[in-house]
């Protein structure tokens, strides 16, 4: 006697477990070649609140991946042209997609084959045909970890910030995407004034402070497209898409006034501290370290001219 499974209240605490707000929806990619099965699959996962985005093509995944970025990847074993596994192999050369989620979803039940299939890089193998809960489960799941494995893995402790490497990562792929679509980009770098003079006079912990409070007046004032990195101890890189010079110059000046006016206190002791900024606009020609580069030389310029000013 198999107890049945109680699918309304099994989808009930799904949905409670859906319910808790996610600050950006898990983006799945489904890459399989039988587009009505694909369809149904971003139906099931779009009516759960996920986005879903259907690859029919295996050769086109690099191109798919960059575009849609997704949380968890649920691919098919077998394709005309390139099989799952093979699949899985070239998505793991690219060490940016080392920690996405690989799920096969395939009508395939021998264990060698599929053990040989994760063997190749897959982290799950669901068979089909597969109900809509398990499905929903099984991708809402991974998604989750990987969300929060990748948030721990790229944000600054102090200030929730992308770090270094990963604003660079960030930045190459905006300035290949501005030559594509011809929108301008923009660059600022930004470095607090005498800042060792913070931590020597009111200590590290207040330095912290000052940090993070950089840290969210630019989260405020900045719009969801624009990317934020602590690029070093006390500074700050940002990524400025569809945006040029004079418009950088614009926030950045209304930013330093913003924090030039901020108090900060220690000791009942009241303080204001100020920042310095570059900006570079980049050219077709440029590329990632140059840009940087170009953004670090305006901001010694700012600094060299008296600080607490933005130059380019
Ligand atoms: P300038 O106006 O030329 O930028 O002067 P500055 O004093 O800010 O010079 P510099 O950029 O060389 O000094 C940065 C200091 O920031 C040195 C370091 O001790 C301190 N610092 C770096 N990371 C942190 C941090 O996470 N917390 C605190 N409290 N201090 C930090
Ligand atoms: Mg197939
Ligand atoms: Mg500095
Ligand atoms: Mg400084």
């Amino acid at each position: 006697f198999v107890k049945p499974v109680n699918t309304t209240a099994l989808e009930a605490r799904l949905q409670r477990l859906l319910a808790v707000r996610q600050r950006e929806a898990f983006r799945v990619l489904i890459v399989d070649d039988d587009q009505l099965l694909a369809e149904h699959y971003a139906l099931v996962l779009q009516g759960a609140g996920l986005r879903a985005e259907i690859l029919l093509e295996p050769s086109q995944i690099y191109e798919g991946m960059n575009r849609f970025r997704p949380d968890v990847i649920l691919l098919d074993v077998l394709m005309p042209g390139c099989s799952g596994p093979e699949l899985a192999q070239l998505i793991r050369l690219q060490d940016e997609w080392l920690s996405v989620p690989i799920i096969y979803l395939s009508s395939e039940t021998d264990s060698e084959r599929q053990l040989a299939a994760l063997v190749k890089g897959g982290d799950d193998f669901l068979t089909k045909p597969i109900t809509d809960t398990a499905l929903i489960v099984a991708v809402f799941a991974r998604a989750q970890r990987a969300r929060q494995l990748a948030e721990m893995m790229t944000k600054d402790s102090l200030t929730g910030l992308l770090q270094h490497a990963r604003v660079k990562e960030r930045l190459d792929h905006e300035l290949q995407r501005s030559e594509r679509t011809g929108e301008p980009l923009s660059v600022v770098m930004l470095d607090i004034d005498h800042f060792k003079k913070v931590n020597d006079n009111y200590g590290h912990l207040i330095g912290d402070q000052v940090i993070s409070s950089v840290a969210n007046l630019l989260k405020q004032q900045l719009r969801k497209t624009d990317i934020i990195g602590r690029y070093g101890g006390e500074e700050f890189l940002l990524i400025l898409p569809d945006c040029n010079q004079q418009q950088a110059f614009a926030l950045v000046e209304q930013l330093r006034q913003s924090f030039a006016s901020l108090p900060f206190s220690f000791d009942y002791h009241n303080f204001h501290c100020t920042f310095s900024a570059g900006i570079s606009q980049a050219k077709a020609t440029d590329d990632t370290d140059q840009l940087i580069d170009q953004a670090d030389k305006a901001l010694y310029s700012s600094k060299h001219a008296g600080r607490n000013q933005t130059q380019f």
